[in-house]
């Protein structure tokens, strides 16, 4: 197949993003090369692209990657991170062979074992938990694609409690304040109009270092239009560099700046009237609420000056209603993090912009089929009791929930015996790793799906090494979008070492458990085909497009003025007021509360991400290692002097509770960061040696993340009440 045709589409100016594929002349033109078509592995965003190949002394390679240009969530350009994917299927540190732990001597090791063996084992030991307990003692945690395979054989087995981290460690609080809010969940790629608007407002969410591209490249877009950007976050970000307005906040205490933004907005009459008329229930409630929220009021708790809080206010309600006040992603910081975006959602809801042109537009998809099979059994236990009633507005299973109840306590009448874990390292994503260590040593069965040696293959009885997904089919990608898209993933060249595609595990896991009528394929090629032509294209037309875009079944992107519309809430209408907070004894309006400072000498362990690493998992890719080989701690030159710091000084962190850093961090010296905070990105510090070039490499936040502040209303695990202070040489390690 030829390489011709790949011009980029509408390219904003993206210098100030460090290595995004720049122009048409990094795009492969050896008319020799082959591609097939992938979405990207390397996050959550799923970009989709082409993986080409080319010839090195007669064999087939996998050369480069690139973006899809009919693909809305990436325009035809990859991140570093996804251009640098190659990196994963090349790294020689990877999981080779399935593992079985065995006792030797006296010591735990892991053995090689066949696929056979390795599978059989697992399924020996399912139905062996499910006589002596019950299949619905059995959890699954997964993050990212593939995900599908593995649930259906566990619902066909007798449980549903599968979980991801990015529910309640991640975008949990944000999907249940906008669901009571406006009916939605948002979603990803999150419903944002950015390119079409005039004022974006970011708490927190720091695009261009959170490299979400179709997000960022929108961004780029507004501005090159001549948005307003502005920015609210204690650290001098890099979008904070791109912004008219910088709000340096002191942590956690966003909701009163929110709840002042609310206040100017109403007084100053620069709400949307006709809308909230139209739309919204308890205005009246909202507008005497606020009233004595005013700028001076946040200024004493926020810092940010009275005049700046009316100046940023009247540019939002200038703009509205295209306008969008980001509702974040990783939104689990203080644990009233569903209250703060419920202010978000309340700040757009007044300003006009769900359902705008420049605010949020009404994103379509299609879901895909599944072959028919018998009904899943009847479940004794769901993932719901797992939580003991509480967090009834929650609307998906809580990995952290899933990790307490794993251990037995006589609040319950069982507990988890038994996990699956997929593509998702556990130890280092949920915070107080000694909740999920505890959890593990009372499992009766562990298993890992995981392409690289990390902290969980370690406490694993089974490791079970996928291939990467280069090498693999994987699920159709059928997002929601401005229009529905279905992407395909296929190989690219043959799975290393003695690595497995997912979908093969999982099915050759439902035949040796009896279930095999639940996966009535023969190979994947097979169902991707059946479900491809159920939803109006085919294998054969995938495999030369990548991407289909389809069209909306409905003209609504947007309102149209005036239009009758009924949300999905429980009044119909866009609930300023939440009927549903107050039944459960939660307040109905977005209340301020003070949150623990640090104590002298200590500081506020913030953390967030780097444009060329996603969380741990790329830490050891030998392409993006070297473009950043380990993370630094920010910390403030004031600090500093006190401290009598030095740039790239390593030093050690111990936090409020006495634990210790395991590898020290060297200090970046930079006003970028408040005097009360330090900041490092999350997923470096690396424990297994295994990882060549991860190991020991800058410290982890995670370990020191041992304050969990828990979200009363859905269960959220925020992070960010957690304290350093800087030792010079490593301590002696207190028993925490
Ligand atoms: N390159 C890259 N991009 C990624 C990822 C990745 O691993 N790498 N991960 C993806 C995923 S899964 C997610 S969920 C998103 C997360 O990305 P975001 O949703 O953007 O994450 P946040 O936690 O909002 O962002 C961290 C920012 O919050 C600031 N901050 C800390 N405390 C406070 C506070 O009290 N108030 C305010 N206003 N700001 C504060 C920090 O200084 C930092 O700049 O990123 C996604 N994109
Ligand atoms: N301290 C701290 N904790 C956090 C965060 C933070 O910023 N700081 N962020 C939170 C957020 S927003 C999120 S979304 C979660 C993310 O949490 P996770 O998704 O658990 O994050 P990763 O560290 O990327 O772990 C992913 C694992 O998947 C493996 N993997 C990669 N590709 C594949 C594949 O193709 N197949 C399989 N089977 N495995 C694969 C990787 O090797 C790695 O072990 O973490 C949350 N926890
Ligand atoms: S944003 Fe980057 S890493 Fe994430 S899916 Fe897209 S190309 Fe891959
Ligand atoms: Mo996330």
């Amino acid at each position: 197949m030829g390489a011709g045709g790949l011009a980029l589409a509408t390219t904003p100016v993206l210098n100030w993003v460090p290595g995004f594929l720049k122009s048409d002349d990094e795009m492969p033109d050896d008319s020799k090369a082959k591609r097939y078509p992938t979405y990207c592995e390397v996050c959550f965003w799923q970009c989709a692209g082409w993986t080409y190949t080319k010839e090195v002394e007669g064999k087939e390679k996998i050369w480069k990657i690139v973006g899809n240009n009919d693909d809305p969530h990436s325009n035809g350009r990859f991140c570093p991170r996804g251009t640098g994917g190659v990196g994963q299927y090349e790294d020689e540190d990877r999981l080779k062979h399935p593992l079985i732990r065995e006792e030797k001597d006296g010591k735990q090791t892991f053995r090689e074992a066949t696929w056979d063996e390795a599978l059989d084992f697992i399924a020996k030991k399912m139905k062996y938990v499910a006589e002596k307990y019950s299949p619905s003692c059995v959890a699954m945690f997964t993050h990212g694609s593939g995900g599908k395979f593995f649930t259906t054989v566990l619902n066909a087995y007798g449980t549903n409690s599968v979980s991801a981290p990015s529910y309640a460690q991640c975008k949990g609080p944000r999907d249940v304040a906008f669901n009571e809010t406006f009916g939605s969940v948002l979603g990803s790629p999150e419903p944002l109009d950015i390119r079409n608007t005039k004022c974006l407002v970011l708490i927190g969410s720091h695009l261009g270092e959170n490299m979400h591209n179709g997000q960022v490249q929108e961004m780029s877009e507004a501005i090159d239009n001549g948005a307003t950007i502005i920015t609210v976050d204690p650290r001098f970000s890099t979008v904070a560099s791109k912004s008219k307005y910088w709000l340096p906040i002191k942590p956690a205490t966003d909701i009163a700046l929110l709840l002042a933004w609310i206040n100017v907005i109403i007084e100053e009459d620069l709400y949307d009237k006709p809308y909230i008329e139209k739309y919204a229930y308890g205005f009246e409630e909202l507008k005497s609420y606020i009233v004595d929220k005013t700028p001076e009021w946040a200024y004493g708790i926020t810092g940010i000056e009275p005049n700046v809080i009316r100046n940023t206010a009247r540019e939002m309600g200038h703009a509205s209603p295209a306008v969008i006040i980001h509702p974040g992603r990783h939104v689990t910081w203080y644990g009233d993090d569903t209250q703060r975006s419920r202010a978000i959602a309340i700040l757009n809801a007044i300003l006009g912009s769900w359902g705008r042109r420049g605010g949020f537009y009404n994103a379509e998809g299609l879901s895909m089929k599944s072959m028919p099979h018998p009904p899943f059994p009847e479940l004794d236990h769901t993932w719901k009791d797992a939580t003991l009633g509480k967090y009834k507005l929650g609307e998906a299973a809580l990995a952290s929930g899933i990790c307490e109840a794993s251990i037995p306590s006589p609040l319950r009448d069982c507990s988890y015996k038994a996990w699956i874990v997929n593509g998702t390292n556990l130890i280092k994503t949920i915070p107080n790793n000694k909740v999920v260590l505890e959890a593990i040593q009372n499992l009766e069965l562990m298993v890992v799906i995981d392409t690289m040696p990390v902290d969980i293959t370690g406490y694993a009885d089974v490791v079970l090494p996928e291939c990467t997904y280069l090498e693999r089919y994987d699920e159709i990608r059928a997002s929601k979008h401005r229009f529905p898209t279905l992407a395909l993933r296929m190989p690219a060249a043959e799975p290393k070492y003695n690595s497995k595609p997912g979908w093969w595990i999982a099915k050759q896991l439902a035949e040796k458990l009896g279930l095999g009528q639940y996966v009535p394929y023969k190979n994947v090629e097979e169902l991707l085909d059946w479900q491809l032509k159920k939803a109006g294209s085919s294998l054969e037309e995938m495999k030369k497009i990548g991407v289909k875009k389809l069209d909306r079944e409905f003209d609504d992107l947007y309102f149209l003025n005036g239009e009758d519309y009924e949300f999905n809430t429980a009044s119909g209408k866009i609930e300023l007021f939440s009927n549903s907070f107050v039944a459960e004894g939660f307040d109905a309006f977005p209340k301020y509360t003070a949150h623990p400072e640090p104590q002298a000498g200590f500081y506020r362990l913030i953390y967030g991400r780097a444009p060329m690493h996603t969380f741990g998992r790329t830490s050891n890719n030998p392409n993006l290692h070297d473009l950043m080989p380990e993370n630094k701690l920010w910390v403030n030159p004031k600090v500093a002097k006190e401290w009598g710091l030095k740039a790239d000084q390593e030093i050690w962190l111990e936090n409020q509770d006495g634990v210790v850093s395991t590898f020290p961090i060297k200090v970046r010296i930079t006003e970028r960061i408040r005097i009360d905070s330090v900041y490092m990105v999350h997923g470096f510090g690396h424990n297994n040696k295994q990882l060549t070039r991860a190991y020991a490499n800058g410290a982890c936040d995670s370990e020191l993340i041992t304050n969990v502040m828990l979200d009363p209303i859905m269960g959220g695990t925020g992070m960010r009440g957690n304290f350093v202070t800087f030792h010079s040489e490593k301590p002696i390690k207190k028993e925490a």
